[in-house]
């Protein structure tokens, strides 16, 4: 029986990766930090048999305990704080944990192992927003980058760690660069989740508009569970490597207004939307497109799940949890 930690097990990508290694036969241990995180009975009672540690990416000593604890062979580290609005009114926050966390991940493993690294596979829950103001379109694993916030900076820091440790001890580490996924289990902060669960709301007659920032920003948008999938394959190749993972496509938010009023009957909905300048960002990011064909040649990864199918499963998600909570 395999045994892999997963940091951020609470998170979005936590919960389908968990569910994914447990289908699998993996004996799961999640990171939970906090002396007592309400979150942690979400992870229980979505994927019971996950067993919880204790720990904090912003505390060495607490990441070598979970290490030895769990002894795993397989490391996701799926922590951060992820939200790239926060991150410019946290940004010394973001560094320590979104950056210098990975580096304490990856020293934690380097102590745990005695030095040698690739006894235990590490992956680095990579971004796009890496890519920023982006140098060409699609971008690929050889695309510089030119990060655009506080997060976008963390990241490259954390990938480019990943990389050194790769290099420097022979540390079985892979970077995915994975653009943004989305489900029912998304943040109600991130664009996504804002607008489907404000959709459902407004059907419901709960709420009469959402308000929102910049309406032109593209974004290549893809279901989490399918990118989970390719997470787990970088870390089963012979060697490690850096991959992206992405749709092709490309969509704005207008794109997503549409698509998600659309799928409950509203044609027109200039009405229902607002935006405020307070949702705008310092420096925005305009147009993320990945082009996945790396992965799709070495992984054998393809998305199951298309834009319109993703709106469609999440507006109908946030129909049922509105009508419910009333
Ligand atoms: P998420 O839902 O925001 O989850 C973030 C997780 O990090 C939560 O479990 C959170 O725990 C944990 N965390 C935050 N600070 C921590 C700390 N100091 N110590 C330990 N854990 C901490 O994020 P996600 O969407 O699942 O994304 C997973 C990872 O992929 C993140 O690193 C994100 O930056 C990256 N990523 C995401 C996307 C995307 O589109 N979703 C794309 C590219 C890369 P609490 O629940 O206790 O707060
Ligand atoms: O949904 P978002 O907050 O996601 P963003 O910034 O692209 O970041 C997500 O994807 C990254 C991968 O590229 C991850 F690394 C990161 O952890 C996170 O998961 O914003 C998407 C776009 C932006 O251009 C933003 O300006 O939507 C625009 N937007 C417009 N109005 C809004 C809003 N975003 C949010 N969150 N809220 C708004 O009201």
């Amino acid at each position: 029986m395999k045994r892999a930690l997963i940091t951020g097990i609470t998170g979005q990508d936590g919960l389908y990766l968990a569910e994914l290694l447990s289908a699998k036969g993996y004996r799961v241990f999640g990171l939970i930090r906090g002396q007592s995180n309400p979150k942690a009975a979400v992870v229980e009672r979505l994927v019971p048999n996950v067993e919880i540690v204790g720990g904090d990416l912003t505390d060495l000593p607490s990441l070598i305990s979970a290490l030895e604890v769990a002894q795993p062979e397989e490391v996701y580290n799926l922590a951060a704080v992820s939200f790239v609005g926060l991150s410019w009114r946290q940004a010394e926050l973001t560094g320590d944990v979104t950056g210098l966390g990975v580096l304490r991940m990856l020293e934690a493993i380097r102590i745990y192992t005695g030095g040698d690294m690739s006894k235990v596979r590490f992956y680095q829950a990579s971004s796009s927003e890496m890519f920023g103001k982006v140098r060409e379109t699609p971008q690929v694993e050889t695309t510089p980058f030119y990060p655009r916030s506080p997060y976008g900076v963390a990241k490259v820091y954390g990938h480019y760690m990943t990389v050194n440790y790769r290099e420097s001890y022979g540390a079985y580490a892979c970077s995915g660069i994975l653009f943004n996924h989305e489900s029912p289990r998304r943040g109600y902060e991130f664009v996504t989740r804002k607008v489907t669960r404000g959709v459902a709301r407004i059907k419901l007659g709960l709420a009469d508009s959402i308000t929102l920032g910049n309406l032109e920003a593209k974004r290549d948008w893809g279901f989490a569970g399918d990118y989970v999938e390719a997470m787990w394959r970088m870390l089963q190749q012979d060697e490690p490597d850096d991959y992206v993972v992405a749709t092709g496509v490309a969509h704005s938010i207008r794109d997503l207004l549409d698509a998600a009023f659309g799928h409950v009957g509203i044609d027109d909905w200039s009405g229902y939307v607002k935006q405020d300048p307070r949702f705008m960002r310092p420096a925005e990011v305009d147009h993320l497109v990945g082009d996945a064909s790396k992965a799709t040649k070495q992984l054998g990864w393809t998305q199951t799940v298309d834009f319109s199918q993703l709106v469609t499963m999440m507006v109908d998600n946030d129909l049922e949890l509105e009508a419910r909570a009333g």
